[in-house]
């Protein structure tokens, strides 16, 4: 599949909106993967799919996360988090993505993970800093993917992390491990 049928196919899934900022995320991808040596075709890729599934109905993407035997305490914490696997799982089933590179940096780009691949990182900060993002603490994170992915990785966990504190939500453990992997590789 190349670019044009993979937005093509992703267009159908989502707002406008959400299409535009798919796209924002995919150019960013693509320039993060050029700075830090990433594969620039498969960050393309992964940044066109990361949101697929961003508009399926909470009940399908449970019963997907539970039949498909997906970690289950995804399901105690924030519904926000289950677009993520369930988009690789969906992206590899209607979309025919086979490449396991690309369904993990689907997958993980909401939570991170320990032992997150260059790859994962490229989509997490390219989510997080696409010219369509305006919340406080961008700028920042835009200033160190300048230069260094990982900090630029742990700057937007923690502010994601501090965001839902301040609302008093959850933190989905997951979110927590991959930030002390983080700082523990320094
Ligand atoms: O799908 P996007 O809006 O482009 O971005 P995303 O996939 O990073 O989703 C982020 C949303 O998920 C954000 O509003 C915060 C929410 N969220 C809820 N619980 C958690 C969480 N994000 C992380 N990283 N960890 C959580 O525990
Ligand atoms: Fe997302
Ligand atoms: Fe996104």
């Amino acid at each position: 599949m190349n670019r044009e049928e993979a937005l093509a196919c992703v267009k159908e899934q989502l707002t406008e909106h959400r299409y535009i900022h798919t796209i924002g995320v995919t150019d960013t991808a693509v320039i993060l993967a050029g700075r830090f040596g990433a594969d620039t075709k498969k960050a393309e890729m992964a940044a066109i799919f990361h949101d697929y599934a961003k508009f399926r109905p909470k009940e399908e993407m449970k019963q997907i996360i539970v039949r498909e035997k997906m970690p289950a305490e995804l399901l105690d914490y924030n519904a926000e988090l289950w677009h993520a696997p369930v988009g690789a799982y969906l992206a590899e089933k209607e979309a025919g993505i086979t490449d396991p590179e690309i369904l993990d940096a689907i997958r993980y780009h909401t939570s991170g993970r320990p032992g997150m691949t260059l790859l994962d990182k490229v989509i997490y900060v390219a989510d997080y800093i696409e010219p369509g993002r305006h919340f406080p603490g961008v700028e920042e994170v835009r200033r160190l993917a300048e230069t260094d992915l990982n900090e630029a990785l742990i700057q937007a966990m923690k502010n994601t992390m501090i965001f839902l504190m301040k609302k008093n939500q959850p933190v989905f453990p997951e979110t927590f491990a991959t930030y002390n992997w983080l700082v523990s590789q320094k």
